[in-house]
């Protein structure tokens, strides 16, 4: 069976085996906290300190990590697409690029951070986003604007993610769509097989156990990702 426009979106388990810790395994903490309370407005408001700390701690971390078999599966796949592919992370590490800057330049590619990305930063008043490799403290002066201060690029909880627009295209015109290493927890990216099971697409979830959501596919996939992707997209 071929197919012609891909999307594939991508969480925490795929970047699991190369030592990211995900959200949900050990009860939702994270550095000791729990994301709800961390990554929300409401918990920069309160403590700017304690969320920056939570960011430059998991900032620091990547440089611990690199990008697994399941990351180089889908760059490999990338250059090789003869379609449109729209990898959709909602991961804020950086192992999909970096899999991706090790593989030549693919036409009709495109990697979207959704819930935007660890190595960058964003000023508070003039929203301008810049790339940010080291620590961040609580009163980062921006140099975008006077009175601004710098906070991670991240999508927080009750915030919009990136490029919804751009992904909701996609999904209405994609054949095959392919999640990987979610649990289908957090929304608006939990609802997207549904988008794309309306658009007539066949849906494959990838993950090392059946999700609460595995009912919305048309097929399952389980295992670790390093195993499981590889074997799938080797298959197309
Ligand atoms: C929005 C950045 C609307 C932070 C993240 C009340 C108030 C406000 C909003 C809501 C509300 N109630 C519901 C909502 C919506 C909310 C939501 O969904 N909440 C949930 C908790 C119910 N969503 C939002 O707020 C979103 N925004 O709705 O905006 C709006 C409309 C108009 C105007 C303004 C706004 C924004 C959500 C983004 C939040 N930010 N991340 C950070 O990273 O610090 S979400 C966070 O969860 C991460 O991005 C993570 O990727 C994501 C999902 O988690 P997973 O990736 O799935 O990770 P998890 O641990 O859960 O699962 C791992 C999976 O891997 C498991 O299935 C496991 O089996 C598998 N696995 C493990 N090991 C392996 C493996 N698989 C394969 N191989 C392995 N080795």
């Amino acid at each position: 069976m071929s197919h012609t426009n891909l999307v594939v979106l991508t969480g925490a388990g795929i970047s699991a085996e190369s030592g990211v810790p995900t959200f949900r395994a050990s009860d939702g903490l994270w550095c000791g906290h729990r994301v709800e309370d961390v990554a929300t407005p409401e918990g920069y408001a309160a403590d700017p300190a304690l969320v920056q700390d939570f960011y430059n701690q998991r900032r620091r971390q990547l440089a611990e990590v690199r990008p697994n078999a399941a990351h180089r599966a889908l760059a490999d796949l990338a250059t090789r697409w003869e379609g449109d592919f729209l990898l959709v992370t909602q991961n804020v590490d950086d192992l999909h690029d970096r899999a991706n800057e090790a593989m030549p330049p693919a036409a009709g590619f495109e990697l979207i951070h959704m819930h935007g990305e660890l190595l960058k930063g964003r000023c508070t008043r003039s929203g301008v986003v810049m790339d940010w490799a080291g620590d961040m403290a609580a009163d980062e002066a921006s140099p975008h604007h006077p009175e601004g201060v710098m906070r991670p690029h991240i999508v927080w909880f009750g915030e919009m993610p990136l490029q919804m627009e751009r992904i909701e295209r996609a999904l209405e015109a994609c054949d095959l769509f392919v999640s990987i290493g979610t649990s289908g927890a957090v929304y608006p990216a939990a609802g997207f097989v549904q988008a794309a099971q309306y658009a007539g697409a066949r849906t494959v979830e990838i993950n090392l156990e059946p999700t609460s959501g595995a009912r919305l596919f048309d097929e399952g996939v389980y295992g670790p990702a390093t195993q499981a992707v590889p074997a799938f997209f080797s298959t197309l």
